[in-house]
């Protein structure tokens, strides 16, 4: 049997990029538990994944040397502070190539970024009859904010088909995109099959109706390089914690002609210019979008997340993963009874699987007594489990710190698993 013992690269190649799975396992402290005395096989990176020590030795230093609230003091320690949730806007801004610092705002995580431009965007620009299009690979996250103004605009949501392995059917695209679309809202990277969209092609296509698109790039982020001027998209979003930083902390990127002719979506401190009883006037962006104290140590954790994963090379990482991708799926495909839902031809290394006679969450029981995390349930997808007629599904969603041998031991694990089951 195999065994977490001797864990090593399966790709000695990649160390000539400076990829090294074992150095960046011990970066993890998380990576190096127990549960139910069985090292951690952490298999929900799609879900959140961990934290890097120097990640939260910043927020620690943070706390011991920095806390005070931005943008206030004129004392030193407010500076510190302010200085360094300044700067982390910056390393976001370089690492997505915004063409201006302004762009970035600084939201609680992907979820609020798109209740942001729904409610800013949609409440001052759509009217009844206009069409939002999105698709049936949505998290739960970019279906109903802009469901709720739809119903309050009388505006018509329209929604992309899937196929059977799991990608967007682009001639139903082009069929739905028509004069009366106004607002395209569209996921990067499916949460719960992995699917990567053809985001920047559907982006030109959608311009040809000189309408703003928004792309959800939660699970891109940690994948993928990102880059907003290439994609020339109007909106971005992701979520701080998917991409080894904190919870709590997110980015909403958006155009700045757009950002600063919206209306705020919150409204107190630190977004004001003038307020008198008789009339308020507003910051810019981002300033206009981020009222009140925000997550400020979130942000300058992300800051530190985001240059810990450019150290290491994306090329590398993209390999690597794409091995574990390939690895995994030819394992657990050659298990009895089992189908694998999202068999897609561009994927990250998620894989949602169904078994005949085995409920996902007993799965996902029995393998954490194996010390085995991964997720059960509908990952916040259920139109897109309903395409493929299942309720739940067992997702294994790995990142850069995992490895064959955890995958070796998971297979194996699942087998043992399924047939407690049906016994
Ligand atoms: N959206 C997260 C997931 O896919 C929570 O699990």
């Amino acid at each position: 049997m195999t065994t977490l013992a001797n864990i090593s690269s399966v790709t000695p190649s990649l160390k000539s990029e400076g990829f090294d799975v074992n150095a960046i396992r011990s970066d993890f402290p998380i990576l190096q538990s127990k549960v139910y005395g069985k090292p951690l096989i952490y298999f929900d990176n799609a879900a959140t994944s961990q934290k890097p020590k120097t990640v939260i030795d910043r927020i620690v230093k943070y706390y011991e040397h920095e806390n005070a609230n931005i943008h206030r003091g004129v004392y030193h320690l407010s500076e510190l502070s302010s200085n360094a949730y300044e700067g982390a806007r910056d390393i976001v801004q370089k690492s997505i190539n915004a063409a201006k610092r302004e762009e970035i705002v600084f939201v609680r995580g992907a979820t609020e970024g798109i209740n942001l431009v729904a409610s800013s965007w949609g409440r001052a620009n759509l009217k009844a009859g206009d069409e939002v299009l999105i698709s049936q690979m949505e998290h739960h996250a970019n279906i109903v904010p802009w469901q709720l103004i739809c119903e309050e605009k009388g505006a018509i949501l329209k929604i992309i088909p899937v196929d059977e392995n799991g990608e967007l059917i682009l001639e139903d695209f082009h069929r739905l995109l028509t004069e009366k679309t106004k607002f395209v809202s569209i996921v990067y990277v499916s949460n719960s099959i992995g699917t990567i969209n053809p985001v920047k092609t559907i982006i030109e296509s959608v311009h040809k109706y000189n309408i703003p698109v928004l792309i959800d790039a939660c699970q891109a982020a940690p994948h993928l390089s990102i880059d907003v001027q290439d994609l020339d998209c109007e909106f971005l979003v992701y979520s701080g914690h998917k991409i080894f930083a904190p919870t709590g902390i997110g980015v909403l990127y958006g155009k700045e002609d757009y950002l600063n002719g919206m209306p705020p979506y919150q409204s107190g401190g630190d977004m004001i210019n003038i307020v008198t009883f008789e009339k308020t006037t507003f910051k810019e962006a981002p300033h206009k979008f981020e009222a009140g104290t925000p997550d400020i140590s979130g942000a300058i954790g992300l800051g530190t997340a985001i240059e810990y994963v450019n150290n290491i090379s994306r090329s590398a990482v993209h390999k690597y993963e794409q091995t574990l991708l390939a690895h995994a799926t030819e394992k657990i495909s050659a298990i009895d009874g089992l189908r694998i839902i999202g068999t897609a031809k561009n994927k990250i290394p998620v894989i949602s699987f169904a078994v005949d006679g085995a409920h996902p969450m007993d799965i996902g029981t029995l393998l954490d007594f194996e010390g085995i995390a991964i997720r059960t349930g509908n990952h916040c997808t259920q139109p897109l489990l309903d395409r493929f007629g299942v309720s739940a599904t067992c997702r294994a969603s790995l990142a850069f710190y995992n490895t064959i041998e955890e995958i070796d031991f998971f297979a194996e694990a699942l087998v043992k698993v399924i047939k407690k089951i049906k016994d």
